[in-house]
């Protein structure tokens, strides 16, 4: 199996799209891109919600027409169906290692920026969680938020001064998923601290590779 066989529905300025279109990019893969405008509320239309009835993006098709949704989910198809240059670990130790990062870098990091911008942006007043239900933004959560992503960085930074990569010594999935947080976050004007080193030598280093730009 070729990967161009493959369909991902994703929103150029969306973060969680950036995550799986990094992805492809350090594995080197192809895949044909289906651009959602999430401006114009296309993820609410029929013809979408018939592929992913969440309404959100990225959403990935497979040739047989088998639809795989959430992020992690689509990374764990790709690293699987094509092993070349693993993201996700080659071996058990590595695998629950980056699983641990990633899902430390999604639950502490992404998913902080994402509820500070969703419950601030004027756009998304009514839709403060993505998905097939209408929620109303809560503006005091916003201070908290940028609290968490404070903390994140901090946290962030102790295991940087310690390991080149955030799982460790080889670039991974966690790496893709913290890198898109420190870019989101820029929504919500939190940046890297000048005095958090480790953090500003890691960005630098991940946010230059080809994949950054993808
Ligand atoms: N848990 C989902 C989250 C996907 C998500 O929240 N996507 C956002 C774009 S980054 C979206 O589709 N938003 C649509 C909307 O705001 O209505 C995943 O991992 O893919």
């Amino acid at each position: 199996m070729t990967s161009d066989m493959l369909k991902l529905y994703h929103s150029p300025g969306s973060p969680n799209s950036r995550r799986v279109r990094i992805f492809l990019a350090e594995k080197s893969l192809t895949v044909s891109l289906v651009a959602i405008d999430l401006g114009k509320g296309e993820q609410h239309s029929e013809a979408y919600r018939a592929i992913n009835p969440r309404r959100v993006v990225p959403t990935l098709v497979l040739e047989d027409g088998t639809v795989i949704g959430e992020v992690p989910a689509i990374m764990r198809y790709l690293d699987e169906a094509f092993p070349e240059k693993p993201l996700l670990g080659a071996t058990p130790k590595d695998k629950g290692l980056i699983a641990m990062w990633e899902r430390r870098a999604e639950l502490e990091g992404f998913a902080a920026v994402m509820e500070g911008v969703r419950n601030k942006i004027a756009r998304l007043k009514g839709r403060a969680i993505a998905g097939p239900h209408d929620y109303e933004q809560i503006p005091t959560l916003v201070e908290r938020s940028v609290l968490r992503v404070k903390n994140f960085f901090a946290d962030l930074n102790e295991r940087l001064a310690q390991v080149p990569f955030v799982a460790g010594e080889r670039y991974s999935a966690a790496d893709i998923t913290a890198l898109v947080t420190v870019d989101f976050a820029k929504a919500l004007e939190v940046s890297v601290p000048p005095d958090h080193t480790a953090l500003k030598r890691w960005y630098d280093a991940v946010s230059t590779r080809a994949s950054a730009a993808a």
